[in-house]
């Protein structure tokens, strides 16, 4: 049994309801290829999409996604449920689907914070944290930076400074799963503001940074025997994970909040960044804002604020090509999103073309 508000129901989802007395609102835990685990007040249940809600979606990223509310149909005696609709998102952490594909891939939905974890060991690298800030702000939530495994580290303050000059103002947090350290201000983002429903967080990062122990470690007691998550020791030779957890998971602390567990990326493309990379960079942008020339690509032009600054060594040479990278890789993708688009247009001309001429064949006989 559960409570809305621990769910994390709040007015943004209560007011796309109408009269729909039959459908429960629930919460999607956990995705499976077609199946579906929800939560709604009377408990647990599999759920399945209704055929017409398989029909009237279009593209992957209208399927529920985990942290999704939906409102679902139950037949509690077999605990399974039809899933009708999904209710519009208040935010969405996305990426570009792993692949050729030009696609969305909604990696967790709802979200109030993301916590992007990195470890204090060979894994850590701000340029990382850059392109995790750059679609987080993206997102609709609120980013907080994690620096996990504080306890293996003895230069854990350096490591924090060196995150807070890619982080431009967002919180770091220095962790421990096994020590403990950072729980309870990790606790405390999860109680959220003034709002009265529950916080919900993502936990984001490369495999092996310790997302399924912190999460084990915030959820405690509260688990059942044997409920733990599973983590699994790095690789000694170079501290990469070993991709432990392979699907994403919904779990509620005990105390307030709703956390999410996220297998870890082996890529993190971007999708539709453009602002998230002004918020991420938005000392480069100031700085740009000053260069002599107002289309200043800060290579070599005269008068460029940003080399200056990197002269300076007020700005970091190394900050500034993650900047360029990131915008590249954002443009290349707005242009395969263009091609695709006009493709995708192509088919349905010569649709209509196709259909008008038989027409007039047809008037023609
Ligand atoms: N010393 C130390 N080890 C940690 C800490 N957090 C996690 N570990 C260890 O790091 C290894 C990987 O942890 P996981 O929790 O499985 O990592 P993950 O981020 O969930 O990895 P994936 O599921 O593969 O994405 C395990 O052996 C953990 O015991 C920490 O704070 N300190
Ligand atoms: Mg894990
Ligand atoms: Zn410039």
């Amino acid at each position: 049994m559960y409570t809305l508000q621990e769910l994390g129901w709040c007015d943004f989802f209560a007011q796309q309801v109408g009269d729909e007395s039959d459908f429960l609102p629930a919460r999607v835990a956990e995705e499976n290829r077609e199946f579906y685990r929800i939560l709604c007040e009377p408990g647990e249940f599999l759920a399945e999409l209704s055929g017409k809600l398989r029909h009237a979606t279009t593209s992957r990223a209208d399927l529920p996604a985990v942290g999704d509310w939906v409102l679902a149909q139950l037949r509690p005696r077999e605990n399974r449920a039809m899933i009708h609709r999904v209710l519009e998102r208040k935010a969405k952490f996305s990426r570009k689907t792993a692949g050729r594909r030009t696609e969305e891939q909604i990696v967790a939905a709802n979200i109030d914070v993301l916590f992007l974890v990195s470890s204090l060991n060979r894994e850590f690298n701000p340029r990382r944290i850059e392109r995790y800030l750059t679609l987080a702000w993206e997102s609709g939530a609120c980013p907080v930076i994690v620096l996990n495994k504080a306890d293996l580290c003895e230069n854990a303050e350096g490591f924090r400074t060196e995150a807070e000059g890619a982080a431009m103002g967002s919180r770091v947090v220095l962790s421990s799963a096994t020590r403990g350290d950072g729980l309870a201000e990790l606790r405390a983002n999860l109680r959220g503001g003034a709002q009265q429903s529950c916080t919900t967080a993502a936990l984001l990062g490369s495999s092996g940074v310790g997302k399924s122990s912190l999460i084990n470690a915030l959820l405690g007691d509260a688990l059942p025997e044997g409920g733990q998550l599973l983590t699994q020791a790095v690789r000694e030779d170079d501290d990469r994970g070993r991709h432990t957890t392979t699907s994403r998971q919904l779990l509620l602390v005990p105390g307030g909040g709703v956390v999410i567990d996220t297998p870890g990326m082996r890529e993190l493309q971007l999708w539709g960044a453009a602002d998230g990379i002004g918020r991420t960079f938005f000392d480069i942008q100031e700085l740009a804002a000053r260069c002599k020339f107002r289309d200043c690509r800060h290579q070599s032009e005269r008068g460029c604020a940003v080399r200056a600054a990197v002269r300076l060594e007020t700005l970091d040479a190394e900050r500034v090509e993650s900047f360029h990278k990131l915008e590249r890789e954002e443009q290349f993708l707005e242009a395969k999103q263009d091609a695709a688009l006009r493709s995708e247009r192509t088919r349905e001309l010569r649709k209509l073309m196709k259909s008008v001429n038989r027409f007039y064949r047809e008037r023609g006989r």
